[in-house]
């Protein structure tokens, strides 16, 4: 199970120091949300952060893109050089062909859904996807502003796994929001490979990063003992 914590999470103005601590307890990759506050209504971080991210650390970049204008922020990503690039499917016009802008520049690509996104917007998409981010939540905002998850999580996940499954497919699925320490043991249970850890795991406040890992670790293997879906 691999964990991508969320940069929007941590301590904004102090970040050097938060990805210094990142980088001691050892995670797959940095979660980056870009919001264009027309998509959803919030704009955590810019272009330029992620440059100066760049700058510091060798971290895996994964890419969360929530925009109208895909292009631009797939583009400056592409630039950058992020290894993992995912935009949502509800402000893609053109999905397929973003998708093949992405892999034609050797990035991973993902596809983002929406809670009331149906699965079946992937029926001809999933085999060129990497991976599938599931939004549990509306997208915007970490837990402060109260929003809970969907009482259909778990569902969505077991459906996406299973669909995966039957095609025969290798692609991975990511959650995120409000992926939290008790929300975990199911997600990962119901077929979750990768989890977005923000304010409800990794950054719960109060605690230090490497005391929350601890327990993310604990989450993550009842999730396990659990039984993958997979299998
Ligand atoms: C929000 C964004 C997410 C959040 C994450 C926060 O739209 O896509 O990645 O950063 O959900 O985590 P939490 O645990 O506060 O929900
Ligand atoms: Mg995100």
């Amino acid at each position: 199970i691999a964990i991508s914590p969320s940069v929007m999470c941590a301590d904004l103005v102090n970040l050097e120091n938060s990805i210094k601590e990142l980088e001691a307890i050892g995670v797959d990759s940095l979660h980056i949300d870009l919001i264009d506050g027309l998509f959803s209504p919030s704009m955590p971080l810019g272009i330029d952060t992620v440059k100066k991210l760049r700058k510091i650390t060798n971290m895996e970049f994964d890419v969360h893109i929530m925009s109208m204008n895909n292009e631009l922020f797939i583009n400056e990503m592409l630039d950058i050089g992020a290894e993992s690039i995912t935009f949502h499917y509800e402000s893609s016009f053109h999905t397929d062909r973003l998708i093949n802008l992405v892999k034609r520049s050797g990035a991973k690509v993902g596809v983002a859904l929406n809670p009331a996104t149906s699965l079946s917007v992937l029926d001809y998409i999933l085999p060129q996807c990497d991976s599938i981010l599931l939004m549990l939540i509306n997208p915007g905002f970490a837990t402060d502003k109260g929003e809970k998850q969907v009482s259909y999580a778990d569902k969505k996940v077991k459906d996406l796994s299973e669909l995966i499954r039957k095609n025969n497919l290798d692609v991975k699925i990511q959650v995120d929001g409000r992926v939290s320490l008790e929300t975990i043991p199911k997600l990962v249970s119901a077929g979750a490979d990768s989890l977005v850890v923000g304010s409800t795991s990794l950054f719960i406040p109060g605690n230090t990063i490497s005391e929350n890992k601890k327990l993310l670790d604990i989450s993550i293997s009842e999730g396990l003992k659990g039984g993958n879906f997979n299998g």
